[in-house]
């Protein structure tokens, strides 16, 4: 079962005008950055996330400012909704000084406590035991604060999610894990990998509350995400909320997705997030087309200022090479 949206008129106007804006944002830092990176402006690697716009979105669109997130490989998305800004975003991808971890994380490893976001991660399901620790303190701390943990369907068959899954569970944690079904894990279908047809459905094992939505329309993933975390914030335990989509591109930027059938990949293009957002707004009045360009607009204007900011700022002096190294 894929649970859809109800009811877009039951949220804010600012709200669904902000989230739109966030998809939209979403979108534009990757596609630049996906430009970027093969004109070979851009070291490292990078893992897009085109396409699965509406996760991060509805998710964080229910967080505040001192609630956390842990992310994975794929995290831009998930940057931008929790508050990250796209011009030190941008300048981190650029290994530049004025990055969020001063140009020594790049893509993969961007994290700023100030505003939650508690790190991607390059290493397959390791935000799940940080998610633990994380809601451990809350809950030790006597706040309601609320900790996402972003994870992959891939990330979903390592021991670390069963082991963080079940600790929490036992534990009560205020925490809430959002598996982001894409399909694949680098080049391998999740049927491969998986008898189940939610994987959500896993949570049952463990005792704790599951749902599985679509994951490309925005008010199902706010409304599934907006009850899991409203359970947590008030002390009941961890919820596995999993979001069906689809990874547009390749695992990393230049994987040649040889592996995708072409069909496959056609049906899912028809169903982005953005347009059937807009499509919505536009029906309820919320937005104008007026009001979809002047955000078309503003958006491209600011990740041009991101541009602009990551390459004129500077890189980190080789000096600094062993600061902020822990071992
Ligand atoms: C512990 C560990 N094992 C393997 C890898 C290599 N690896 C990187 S991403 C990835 C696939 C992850 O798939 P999924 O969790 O579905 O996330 P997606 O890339 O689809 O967003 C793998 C196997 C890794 N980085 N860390
Ligand atoms: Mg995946």
């Amino acid at each position: 079962m894929c649970a859809k949206g109800r009811d877009t008129m039951a949220i804010e106007k600012e709200k669904l005008m902000d989230m739109y804006r966030t998809m939209v944002r979403i979108r534009a830092f990757e596609e630049r950055v996906s430009r970027e990176f093969a004109a070979a402006n851009i070291p490292g690697f990078v893992h897009l996330y085109i396409g699965e716009e509406a996760i991060a979105t509805g998710v964080c669109a229910n967080l505040r400012t001192d609630d956390y997130i842990t992310s994975n490989h794929r995290g831009h998305g998930h940057m931008i909704a929790k508050g990250g800004k796209t011009d030190r975003m941008m300048a981190e991808l650029y290994g530049k000084k004025t990055g969020y971890c001063k140009g020594k994380g790049g893509s993969m490893h961007i994290a700023n406590a100030d505003i939650g976001i508690l790190g991607a991660n390059g290493i397959v399901g390791a935000g799940m035991t940080i998610a633990g620790g994380a809601g451990l303190s809350a809950q030790m701390r006597g706040t309601d604060q609320v900790v996402i943990c972003f994870l992959g369907d891939g990330a979903s068959n390592r021991g670390t999610f069963h082991e963080g899954v079940n600790l929490a569970a036992c534990w009560n944690l205020p925490v809430v894990y959002v598996i982001e079904n894409n399909q694949y894990a680098e080049k391998t279908h999740i049927s491969s990998t998986c008898k189940l047809n939610d994987i959500a459905d896993r949570a049952s094992a463990y005792g704790i509350p599951h749902v599985t939505v679509d994951g490309n329309d925005v008010i199902a993933v706010y409304e599934a995400a907006s009850e899991a975390i409203a359970r947590a914030r008030k002390g009941d335990g961890p919820t596995l909320v999993e979001c069906k989509t689809y990874r547009w591109r390749g695992h990393y930027e230049g994987d040649p997705q040889t592996y995708k059938p072409k069909e496959e990949v056609e049906e899912w293009m028809k169903k982005d997030p953005i347009p059937a957002f807009r499509k919505q707004l536009v029906k309820k009045g919320v937005l104008t087309e007026e009001d979809v360009n002047r955000i078309n607009q503003e958006i491209n204007e600011e990740i041009e200022k991101a541009m602009k900011f990551a390459e004129e700022s500077p890189l980190p002096a080789p000096e600094e090479a062993l600061a902020d190294v822990f071992a």
